[in-house]
């Protein structure tokens, strides 16, 4: 049999048992389909961005890894994302940071950049159908020490207040340009190797950083603020924790940015999101995959995932739930690393799309919980993978592990020579 047929020979019958629990395969495909996740352009080069032809990554977070043929240039990393983007099916964003403007071998300072730093990636955008989504970047400067919105001086305070309007600015200009909001993630990485000697005193000056940010309206893009456990260097005390996010988002109306490596490991951030749901706007995600520490791993489909993805779709909550994905790995080849996270989150969310929630709450509703469970446990092993395969068919991207010659070629034919 060709694999055309026997693939969607596997698909019907897939579909048949999935009938048989009340699940419509088609509408999850549907759903699959206009699932847009936010691809994050520091993948492509280790977070180096294009101020320094080789710049040193601070802010308490590391890339580790030398594998060759990293993108150094804006056309390399836009080349490279493009052939990312060829073994994903559908349609997805990409997340700049402001250190990847186009500032076409000008020195602008973090204080300076303007909207026209990214002109050049809006057409791009638009040309390649592909929304964008905005970071501030406040780590790898020579001002950002251990503090930057939180810092007592004025002077390096205002600096990188600057900054970040500036950036709201930029994301409001992208968001109008793409008719989509731009989703303007803020994360800092303030805080100290030692317990200060107030923990107060700098999350009230980020406090008053932050109203000062936000002060100004803008229609076209949204703002999320991301919270952290630690960073490295920076053990004993965060300035912008989770409870500070939490509590600052819930308060004025903000998202708040749920990393999935910026939790004690034993933490759920999947229970996190119906709480979140009730009392913030929206929420942002930051898809990574910690090990041990906020390692930054390449998602790969494991429970946590599956759990995450669950749950949003249990939630009803795509709509108000926008994935993005964070993680740094230089020790494999880089492109097949945003491919591999990619399909392990729609994975994950074709696996929670397909589950048979509607049988589950039934039996949950009339207190069978011995059928709840049994069937919680045998919908870990119904046929998902035949619909997986259907909808990189329909897609027209490769199947299984056939994507990996593509990247392969790439490697072979442009960044091994880089
Ligand atoms: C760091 C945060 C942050 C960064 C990016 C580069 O721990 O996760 O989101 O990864 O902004
Ligand atoms: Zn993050």
């Amino acid at each position: 049999m060709r694999t055309e047929q026997r693939i969607e020979a596997s698909f019907v019958a897939a579909a048949e048992r999935y009938a048989r629990l009340g699940i419509q395969v088609n509408e999850a495909l549907e759903k699959l389909n206009n699932l847009s996740l936010s691809l994050h352009c520091w993948q492509a080069d280790d977070v180096n961005g294009f101020e320094h032809p080789n710049g040193t990554l601070t802010g308490g977070i590391q890339v580790t890894g030398n594998y060759p043929g990293k993108a150094r240039t804006l056309d390399e990393l836009r080349a490279d994302i493009l052939e990312a983007t060829r073994y994903m099916a559908g349609r997805h964003r990409l997340s700049l940071h402001e250190i990847y403007g186009d500032f076409g071998g000008q020195t602008v300072d973090r204080d300076e950049v303007t909207p026209e730093h990214f002109t050049s990636w809006m057409q791009w955008a638009k040309e390649h159908r592909m929304k964008l989504d905005f970071n501030s970047t406040s780590f790898s400067h020579p001002k950002s020490g251990n503090l930057t919105l939180a810092h007592p001086d004025s002077s390096i305070r205002g600096f990188w207040i600057e900054h970040t309007k500036r950036c709201r600015w930029i994301a409001d200009k992208i968001g109008a340009e793409q008719y989509d909001p731009c989703m303007m993630n803020l994360w800092i990485h303030d805080g100290s190797k030692e317990v200060p000697a107030n923990r107060m005193r700098y999350r009230r000056i980020l406090e008053q950083s932050l109203d000062e940010i936000f002060s100004t309206h803008y229609k076209n893009m949204k703002d999320c603020i991301e919270a952290k456990l630690f960073g490295i260097g920076l053990e004993s005390y965060t300035v912008g924790s989770y409870d500070f996010y939490l509590g600052y988002g819930a308060k004025k109306g903000k998202i708040v940015t749920l990393d999935t490596g910026h939790f004690h490991l034993s933490e759920n951030v999947a229970d996190k999101i119906s709480s979140l749901l009730l009392f913030t706007p929206e929420i942002m995600l930051h898809v990574s995959r910690p090990i041990r520490w906020d390692s930054d791993h390449v998602v790969i489909l494991n429970d946590d995932l599956l759990d995450l993805a669950r749950e949003i779709i249990r939630c009803d909550a795509l709509g108000q739930v926008h994935i993005g994905l964070d993680y740094f790995d230089a020790t494999i080849n880089r492109i097949g690393a945003y491919v591999i996270g990619v399909r392990a989150t729609q994975k994950a969310f074709l696996q929670a799309l397909l589950e048979p929630s509607a049988l589950l709450r039934k039996y949950e509703d009339e207190d069978r919980l011995f059928e709840r469970l049994a069937l919680q446990e045998e919908s870990k092993s119904l046929p998902w993978s035949a619909v997986w395969d259907m909808f990189c068919l329909t897609n027209n991207v490769p199947i299984g592990e056939d994507y990996i010659n593509g990247i392969l070629n790439y490697e072979r034919n442009v960044t091994s020579k880089r």
